[in-house]
């Protein structure tokens, strides 16, 4: 019993710990403030890329399209094209023409660059409009404005006048040549095997033949020769066949008769119209 003693100061203590908990938490709860939402950290500004430090002008690199091979670049890998209608070192597009082809253009005392794997020769001429337009092999060099991104080729083929260029595009005789699939000649009905009389080829950015006339049920099939994907669209939207892969085929049967106007929505210049009749 000697430790009774000790026991009871413990039992006092410890109600007094007790008590004194209590206080303390009412206390507490009473005063601690209503947690502030925990400050959410100050938006700082997000450098946008910064760009990168002077550019360099007139920059020609290679870029790879598993459908397409290599073609040339420019600025932030962006697409470039020549224009059928130019001649060797003689661009002849006008202020209107630029506004949707911008040339590649070098500044000041700046010559033009080869990036890797662009073998040939880069020079430059001068533009009426006193700018200097880098050339590939004799090839006036130009964007086309709505490519916004690399990867973006949207004016290949482009009212069959704008190409891209592989390395080995050479301009000769005055004349631009070698752009992709710029120099194989739209095959001409008379000269390709007779076609079923249901059956449209894609090649070369074009469809063949471009008018079709066809009696009502007839199932019309389309083949995609080329390296490139494209699509079957009617001007209307009743048939869409996405994209057709290469070496693929798309098949449309028309039960109605009318005249269907289609056009392929990635190269909006291959345009063609089916006839179904009786
Ligand atoms: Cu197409």
């Amino acid at each position: 019993m000697t430790r009774s003693h000790p026991r009871t100061n413990g039992l006092q203590l410890g109600a007094m710990a007790g008590a004194l908990a209590l206080v303390l938490a009412a206390c507490s709860s009473a005063a601690t403030p209503a947690p502030t939402a925990a400050p959410t950290a100050a938006p700082t500004a997000v450098p946008t890329a910064a760009p990168t430090a002077t550019p360099v002008t007139g920059l020609v690199n290679l870029a790879q399209d598993v459908k397409l091979g290599g073609y040339l670049t420019g600025a932030q890998g962006k697409s470039l094209y020549l224009w059928t209608k130019d001649s060797k070192d003689k661009s002849t597009a006008s202020a209107g023409v630029i506004a949707n082809w911008p040339p590649l253009l070098v500044t000041g005392s700046d010559a033009p660059t080869a990036g890797t794997g662009v073998t040939g020769t880069l020079a430059t001429i001068k533009r009426d409009d006193a700018t200097t337009q880098v050339t590939y092999n004799g090839i006036p060099l130009y964007y086309y404005v709505k490519d916004v991104k690399a990867g973006d080729f949207g004016g290949q083929a482009l009212n069959g006048t704008w190409f891209l260029l592989p390395v080995g595009a050479t301009a000769s005789s005055g004349a631009i040549k070698g752009g992709i699939a710029q120099d194989t000649p739209a095959a001409s009905p008379a000269a390709s095997p007779a076609a079923a009389a249901n059956a449209v080829t894609i090649a070369n950015f074009a469809f063949a033949p471009t008018t079709l006339k066809v009696a009502v049920g007839t199932t019309v099939k389309w083949t995609n020769n080329d390296s490139a994907p494209h699509t079957v669209t009617a001007n209307d939207k009743s048939f869409d066949s996405k994209n057709i892969d290469a070496g693929k085929t798309f098949s449309q049967t028309f039960a109605t008769a009318g005249t269907f106007a289609y056009a392929c929505t990635i190269h909006p210049s291959m345009t063609a119209t089916i006839t179904v009749g009786n």
